[in-house]
């Protein structure tokens, strides 16, 4: 790869328990058919994305906790973004501090780290965005994954960061 291409490889992973939504969101930002079967993720899914001229290589974690205290650590690291998706059901959402306690340790500052609050279509207590920001106390944004029409808005929320990513790397001021 020449490191002009390098320049625009941006590693993208999904953390979160069990069931969120990660594989969803994969599917939904890589345009594949979304279907509601539940099939968890063994270990890690990759998926190599064109957007605008980079190249967003997703990490899709498993959730499940054999995967997630043993392989997280070497799986996270080198990440340029970190989505710690939520489903928004208040217990889900107050345990998912850890994991982003967790996700701290091993990436720099320079790593922004973003909650999704996903499942906003279920109107059965989930939290709003809103709510789970005040509690993750990091940048938070609302989703329902399972929405083609939501692809533009988590679009969106990656090529903000993708400004950022850019300006680090000195790509421009
Ligand atoms: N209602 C609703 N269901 C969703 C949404 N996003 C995902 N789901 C459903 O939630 C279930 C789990 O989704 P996955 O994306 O497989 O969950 P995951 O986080 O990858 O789970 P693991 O791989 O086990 O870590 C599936 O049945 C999805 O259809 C959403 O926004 N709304
Ligand atoms: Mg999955």
């Amino acid at each position: 790869m020449l490191s002009s291409e390098l320049d625009k490889l941006v590693k993208v992973s999904l953390v979160g328990f069990p069931a969120t939504g990660k594989t969803t969101m994969a599917k939904l930002l890589s345009k594949n058919a979304i279907d509601r079967f539940y099939i968890p993720t063994h270990g890690l899914d990759l998926k190599t994305i064109k957007f605008d001229d980079y190249f967003l290589r997703v990490w899709d974690l498993g959730g499940q906790k054999s995967y997630l205290k043993t392989y997280s650590k070497d799986y996270l690291l080198g990440s340029d973004l970190i989505f710690v998706v939520t489903d928004s059901t208040p217990r889900n959402v107050l345990n998912s501090r850890e994991l982003i306690n967790y996700a701290c340790h091993f990436v720099g500052e320079e790593c922004p780290i973003i909650a999704i609050a996903n499942k906003q279509d279920l109107n059965d207590g989930r939290m709003d965005a809103k709510r789970v920001e005040d509690l993750l106390h990091v940048n938070t944004y609302g989703l329902t994954a399972i929405d083609p029409a939501e692809r533009l808005k988590l679009l969106n929320i990656i090529k903000k960061e993708l400004e950022h990513i850019a300006i680090r790397r000195g790509l421009i001021e």
